[in-house]
């Protein structure tokens, strides 16, 4: 067999001139542009200056154009006559996207309308010896969407954003390319992924699986099954190995599709572990037949998810990997960047490395995203980050016609295969919200029961049960937020079982507080907003629009009532901020705050609730969100936060609603921590100690253990005036948590007079951080630079001095790095 790629430049033109000449007058003098595949039409454009960066200002208005138009691509692909004299040429597309007619030589060869699908044509009787002209005919899948929804018989309705296009759930296509409530309507066209041209004279290897069975501890019976589409019926050579075993043969294959089981045991195999429970180790397992070769690389393990039922009838959601139960620590995975061409394999490393280095150990595939490529997959794989896969629904109602429902089984019969091996996929879930959805529109709250049967026979008839049927292994998962099978209840509100959207204090403006009114079992999305830092903003706003209420700062708000939610909790629980960037700031200490206090409470409840996944990881482009590391990369305050309150072993102090102080330590290591010193400290905003508590004690493995509480009147007349501090040392493991006694804008803090020394060493900048008086929430900056900080959004007292390594990307120099610095604290933040 002989592979070619049709990768690199194509011709790229509108379909019609003059319905773009408008926007772009461009086209009515040259016959094309230069479009680079694997990539997007948007970029293409782009990168010839035919329209503006989408992400600077409010340019994603001017350029909506772009994603109402049809287009065209061509290419020449030259062959020779050897290469034609092979049986079979297959044109194989994956991430096309979406609505695209394929011909070959001005033969239409044949559609794709879905994003998610493998598409392989037959175009064997349509090439020539020398050019042959490949062309690609994309309709807008704006315009398919408005003509489905003519087409149906009642309304199938979604929901909308700030800037949105119509009807995007009638198209099988990245729910997020129209728009979401943090992201911009780029509704993208392309080809993501490279073109093949497979020249078969054999047969073709459609894919491979496996499936594990536990045989000890360190034994695996592994089953390698594979799919082949055999063109030419005879006997060819195998050979297969898998970590210590092999084999090698002959096998015949019979014309047509057929499947080939091998059979294999592995022994003393080391087992895949999440990140922090043990190493992930990886085999590589290699298929050849003939000249054909698979490679996969396959972690043993084993995983579960438990919902055992408790005497009050709620029921438990626990993660079990190779027997262990893990407390599930992470955030929502959003796709890179709107623009596709921008995603690469260095940034998913980036941020999957920064969820590893925030201890995450899980991450949800969100489903109004994509199936993601390859690298996310195996970053996640090497990095043990486990991952909650939703399938591609979301926030919407979905048709149930015959041929919706086919392409979406068409789509699972490849993505499924494509994936499954992947140690880190936890479980896969049927959607986002949908479940929820139907009691969202208007036209679903009149006829519940037809919406309710179209739920039904896409997510239980298609879904459920072609993924139920291809990876038997793993957990179906109905949809997120859900109760469990059969279970059609609202899980948003609901605690006592299954996984929780808790969006109470967010959507709903109720209180932080409100986080300690729930005991969820699992909590897969809870989220603050933050602003990203001036650095960031500064790239897509200029300096005249530097105030949070100017068109620009809105336009990257898409949450309409983001900005006021803000303030209003500015107002709340802290003093104003003075400047427009001390409101970034802020901004980003609070969502850190939020979040901190909401996970330390679920953490504490282990083993009754455990898992919290916050929402969200990433940005798609610059903006107001949800994000715990912005756009260009940037840590935001929250990331720092997390890397501490998802740390395993964490000491914690909250107050409960009878004004009592509860301090918990908790252990989510196996092991059990001896003689461990606790110190409850409480000092006053001067640096007075008020008083101590020692404690000593044994904190069991996989446990939260309550230290002490501190009963309301210790505080009296002191909330406003003092703090508290917990340390936790045990070994050489060294921790320490703050609490405020009150709400941050009641506190008389004193002014720390922070001072800082920058040093270079060899790995980057070694900044000292001393005070007089207690600092909170310090945080350093360093604008534009790459970087991260080894710690940040700390607090500090006068009597120990912070050391903060930075670690940057880019070779700089000491004056650089000094010009770019800036620390930020609480009372810094608020004063005249
Ligand atoms: C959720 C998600 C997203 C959304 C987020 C913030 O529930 O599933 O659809 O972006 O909330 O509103």
């Amino acid at each position: 067999m002989q592979t070619l790629l049709l990768d690199g430049l194509w011709r790229l033109f509108p379909k019609d001139t003059h319905a773009v000449a408008p926007y772009c007058r461009f086209f009515l003098e040259h016959p094309s542009i230069p479009c680079k595949l694997p990539g997007d039409i948007y970029t293409a454009l782009l990168e010839q200056q035919l329209i503006e960066d989408p992400y600077w200002g409010t340019n994603e208005l001017s350029v909506q154009w772009v994603g109402k138009n049809d287009w065209v691509m061509q290419k020449t692909l030259t062959l020779t006559r050897e290469q034609l004299e092979h049986c079979l040429a297959i044109l194989t597309f994956t991430m096309a996207d979406t609505i695209i007619t394929l011909s070959v030589n001005n033969h239409e060869i044949g559609k794709m309308d879905n994003q998610f699908r493998r598409y392989r044509f037959d175009v064997s009787s349509s090439l020539i010896e020398g050019d042959n002209l490949i062309e690609l005919s994309f309709i807008s899948a704006e315009k398919a969407a408005i003509e489905e929804a003519s087409k149906l018989e009642y309304p199938i309705p979604c929901s909308v954003y700030p800037v949105s296009s119509p009807h995007r759930n009638l198209i099988r296509k990245s729910q997020c390319h129209s728009g979401w409530d943090w992201g911009p309507c780029i509704l993208s066209q392309g080809v993501y992924q490279s073109i093949c041209l497979e020249l078969v004279d054999q047969f073709l290897i459609e894919n491979v699986t496996t499936e594990l069975r536990e045989l000890s501890l360190s034994s695996f019976d592994v089953k390698v099954n594979a799919l082949i589409n055999v063109t030419k019926e005879g006997l060819y050579p195998m050979e297969a190995t898998l970590a210590d075993s092999g084999q090698k043969r002959e096998i015949l294959l019979r014309t047509g599709l057929q499947k080939v089981t091998f059979h294999f045991e592995c022994h003393a195999v080391q087992r895949w572990w999440p990140n922090g429970e043990g190493k992930a180790t990886l085999y590589p397992l290699v298929l050849t037949i003939a000249d054909q070769t698979v490679t996969k690389r396959i972690g043993f393990r084993t995983i579960e998810v438990k919902t055992p039922k408790d005497k009050d009838g709620g029921r438990g959601m626990i993660f079990c990997v190779n027997g262990r139960d893990i407390y599930a620590k992470g955030a929502n995975w959003i796709p890179q960047d709107a623009l596709i061409s921008r995603i690469t394999a260095q940034r998913y490393q980036y941020l999957l490395q920064s969820c590893v280095e925030a201890n995450m150990n899980m991450i949800r595939l969100w489903g109004g995203g994509m199936y993601e490529m390859d690298a996310f997959y195996d970053y996640c794989d090497e990095k043990g980050l486990l991952i909650w896969h939703d399938l591609m629904f979301s926030c919407s109602l979905y048709p149930s016609s015959d041929e919706f429902l086919k392409n979406v089984e068409l789509e699972l019969r490849y993505q499924i295969p494509r994936l499954m091996d992947h140690p880190s996929i936890a479980l896969w879930c049927g959607n986002n919200e949908d479940l929820g959805a139907i009691t969202w529109y208007e036209e679903s709250k009149k006829n519940m029961a037809r919406y309710v049967v179209d739920y039904d026979r896409l997510n239980h008839s298609v879904v459920e049960r072609v993924v139920t049927e291809l990876d038997p292994q793993r957990v179906f998962w109905p949809s997120s937020p859900s109760s469990g099978k059969d279970d059609f209840s609202d899980n948003w509100h609901s605690d006592n079982q299954g996984d929780m959207h808790y969006w109470t204090v967010w959507h709903e403006g109720k209180p932080f507080e409100s986080y300690y009114d729930v005991k969820p079992r699992f909590v897969s999305e809870f989220g603050y907003q933050s602003f990203p830092s001036l650095s960031t903003v500064r790239t897509y706003a200029p300096e005249e629009q530097l105030n949070l209420t100017s068109p620009v700062m809105e336009h990257h708000q898409k949450n309409t009532k983001g900005n006021s939610i803000i303030l209003g909790n500015f107002c709340t629980y802290f003093r104003l901020p003075l400047n427009f960037e001390q409101m970034l700031y802020l901004s980003e200490c609070q969502q850190a705050l939020a979040m901190k206090m909401a996970t330390e409470y679920w953490r504490s409840l282990r083993p009754h609730c455990m898992g919290s996944l916050y929402w969200q990881l990433n940005d798609n482009w610059p903006v107001a969100s949800w994000s715990s590391i912005d756009y260009t990369g940037k840590w935001k305050l929250l990331q720092y936060a997390a890397r501490r309150f998802y740390s395993s072993i964490l000491p914690l102090a909250y107050q409960d609603f009878e004004g009592e102080i509860r301090v918990y330590v908790v252990n989510d290591t196996p092991h059990e921590q001896k003689q461990a010193h606790i110190t409850v400290k409480c000092a006053s905003f001067s640096g007075e100690k008020q008083f101590s508590k020692a404690f000593l004690m044994d904190i069991s493995g996989e446990s939260s253990q309550q230290v002490c509480t501190l009963p309301d009147k210790i505080f009296e007349g002191k909330r406003q005036d003092c703090f508290l501090y917990i340390k936790y040392t045990c070994g050489d493991c060294y921790r320490e948590n703050t609490l405020f006694l009150d709400k941050p804008k009641r506190c008389n803090l004193e002014n720390p007079s922070l001072k800082l020394e920058v040093k270079e060493n060899s790995k980057g900048f070694l900044i000292t951080v001393s005070c007089l008086k207690p600092a909170f929430y310090v945080s350093l900056d360093a604008g534009p630079l790459n970087g991260t900080f080894s710690d940040n959004w700390f607090d500090v007292r006068p009597t120990a001095q912070k050391q903060v390594h930075f670690t940057s990307v880019e070779k700089l120099t000491l004056s650089q790095f000094k010009e770019n610095l800036k620390v930020f604290d609480l009372f810094d933040s608020s004063k005249n």
